[in-house]
């Protein structure tokens, strides 16, 4: 009777997970914080990144992506899907006490897919805005969020300017000192799959504080890289090494959770009595017509066949480029994080999943961060989701037909003319200018120029001295009033082509104009001394105007 109920209980969750076999995948979108394009193994680093390397061979690598040059914009488009000049973040990040963040009217991606029937969790770093409670990810369409508000925090203290930074959905954080980021981080998302109940197909937003600055890591993993002199690289590789340790601990932990875990969460129900005498009929049914009956090896192998992992759409992607001042390289594409040059915002990405049917590939085809949003509610199943710039790029991804998207609107952040541009890293904050892509083509208009930096670990004893010079030269100089690329026989920007190709460059002014006339103007508000007050006051940076009140 004991074996019998044992197969009963395997029995029915074999029966249910096959049953939801068509089911929505789930889906972890895992952002890392600043990744430069020439940082990950399988763009030819000396950084460890086997974790990654195996997800992004077995998968899709896109390697035609673009995102926003900074946090708050890409994170912007990742939640609605559009442009940040739809939604006014298309200027700057928004600072602890500046009072605004991603405007109510829009519909987030997590809200959409609740409706679709999704569980919904965050784990990470939010930096949309939290001056209202209304503007914070347990008011956004998260179930559950456990991570920061803000950005930029100490990754061992999670204070922000030395105020505390971290919350458990909207409860502080105060037990926290010491523990790396990256580790809380991953503990707490294994958490969530390992209770999350596999009846309901799960979103996880993952978006990991590492490898932002200030650059810091457990002293062991920057002892794996002593062979790199320069000790800001030294300690970024060794922030991204963690990160390659967490996602194999995610990944790990959905190839362990599943219909098991789900079972788990089902014992104390009443209809696992009814699960037992089904299961018992069934297999009294295949002993009474002498057909075999499993063995619990083969039903386990059954079981285990439908974890999580079997039915999970993991999608690995960089928020923008990497900044060299912070230990983060694009090379060999030219300029750094902020840069609507291809160093800020060409990104690095892949996907991972069973549902990708051409596999083992790098996609050349034109994608952006907008086109998450309305590729993940389809495959969610639904349909609507409001108004949206970015593209359905499923086919793309999965079986590689081509783009439908032509063009790409890197930014318009045009300086007023009596704030004129003076230095990227001299201003706080600067404009970007404006840029798009057009197929193949690229224009930059009035963008604060920039240069090309080597990883410091790829210089011989000599070179040492032109890497100081890159260095110096980030203090950059210069301006690019209009500027024209071929991307793609020229991807590092090298060959300008605006004075021989003046048509061109007419053709995409055109297409900015079209896009400037649809742009809102920008949130970014001047910072406000209560949110210091109340962040004082509490000890930890919390909403200073709440209209809703915390929620229970
Ligand atoms: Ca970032």
């Amino acid at each position: 009777m004991v074996r019998f109920s044992w197969f009963a209980f395997f029995f029915i969750a074999v029966v249910l997970e096959t049953a939801n076999g068509s089911k929505p995948p789930n889906i972890v979108l895992t952002v890392i914080d600043d990744l430069g394009w020439s940082d990950v193994g399988f763009q030819g680093s000396v950084i460890h990144t086997p974790n990654i390397n195996r997800l992004a061979a077995e998968g899709v690598i896109l390697d035609n992506y673009y995102v926003q040059p900074m946090c708050t914009p890409t994170r912007s488009t990742l939640m609605t899907g559009r442009y940040p000049i739809h939604t006014g973040l298309q200027h700057s990040v928004i600072l602890p006490s500046q009072p605004y963040g991603l405007p109510l009217n829009f519909k987030t991606l997590p809200e959409t897919l609740q409706d679709a029937g999704y569980a919904t969790h965050m784990v990470g770093k939010w930096h949309l805005g939290f001056f209202e409670w209304s503007y914070t990810p347990t008011y956004r369409g998260f179930e559950s969020f456990y991570g920061f508000y803000t950005d930029m925090e100490d990754h061992f203290e999670h204070e922000r300017l030395g105020i505390l930074d971290l919350r458990d959905d909207t409860l502080p954080v105060r037990d926290k000192d010491g523990t790396y980021s990256a580790n809380l981080f991953t503990k707490q998302a294994v958490q969530v799959i390992m209770e999350h109940n596999s009846s309901r197909p799960l979103f996880l937003y993952l978006p990991f504080q590492n490898v932002h600055g200030p650059v810091q890591a457990p002293q062991k993993y920057i002892d794996k890289y002593s062979f790199i002199e320069n000790k800001t690289r030294r300690t970024y590789a060794a922030m991204l090494d963690i990160v390659d340790e967490a996602i194999g601990n995610v990944t790990r932990s959905l190839e362990k959770a599943g219909p098991v875990v789900w079972y788990k969460s089902v014992l104390s129900k009443a209809y696992i009595v009814g699960a037992c005498l089904v299961g018992i009929l069934y297999f009294k049914t295949l002993n009474l017509l002498n057909l075999p009956i499993p063995s619990s090896a083969e039903t386990w192998k059954i079981v285990t066949k439908n974890v999580l992992w079997d039915n999970t759409l993991f999608i690995f992607t960089t928020d923008n480029g990497g900044r060299p001042k912070s230990g983060g390289y694009n090379w060999p594409l030219r300029g750094q994080k902020g840069s609507l040059l291809e160093g800020g915002v060409r990104g690095v990405a892949f996907v991972h999943g069973p549902m990708l049917k051409k596999t083992g590939v790098k996609s050349k085809e034109l994608l952006h961060s907008t086109d998450w949003y309305p590729t993940l509610i389809n495959l969610a199943g639904k349909k609507e989701g409001g108004r949206v710039d970015g593209f359905d790029v499923w086919e793309t991804i999965s079986t590689g037909k081509p783009s439908p998207r032509t063009e790409i609107l890197l930014n318009i952040d045009l300086a007023p003319k009596e704030k004129r541009y003076r230095g990227m890293e001299s201003i706080h904050p600067y404009y970007q200018g404006a840029a798009i892509r057009v197929a193949d083509m690229k224009l930059l208009v009035s963008c604060p120029n920039s240069t090309w930096f080597k990883p410091p670990e790829l210089y011989n004893k000599e070179m040492v001295i032109i890497s100081f010079y890159h260095f110096q030269n980030s203090q950059v100089k210069g301006f690019i009033e209009v500027a024209l690329y071929n991307i793609t026989a020229d991807p590092t920007e090298h060959n300008d082509l605006s004075q021989k190709l003046p048509d061109v460059v007419q053709k995409l002014q055109e297409r900015l104009e079209f896009y400037k006339r649809s742009a809102v103007t920008p949130l970014n508000k001047p910072t406000d001394s209560q949110a210091w007050d109340v962040a004082r006051k509490d000890s930890i940076w919390t909403p200073w105007r709440s209209t809703v009140g915390e929620k229970a």
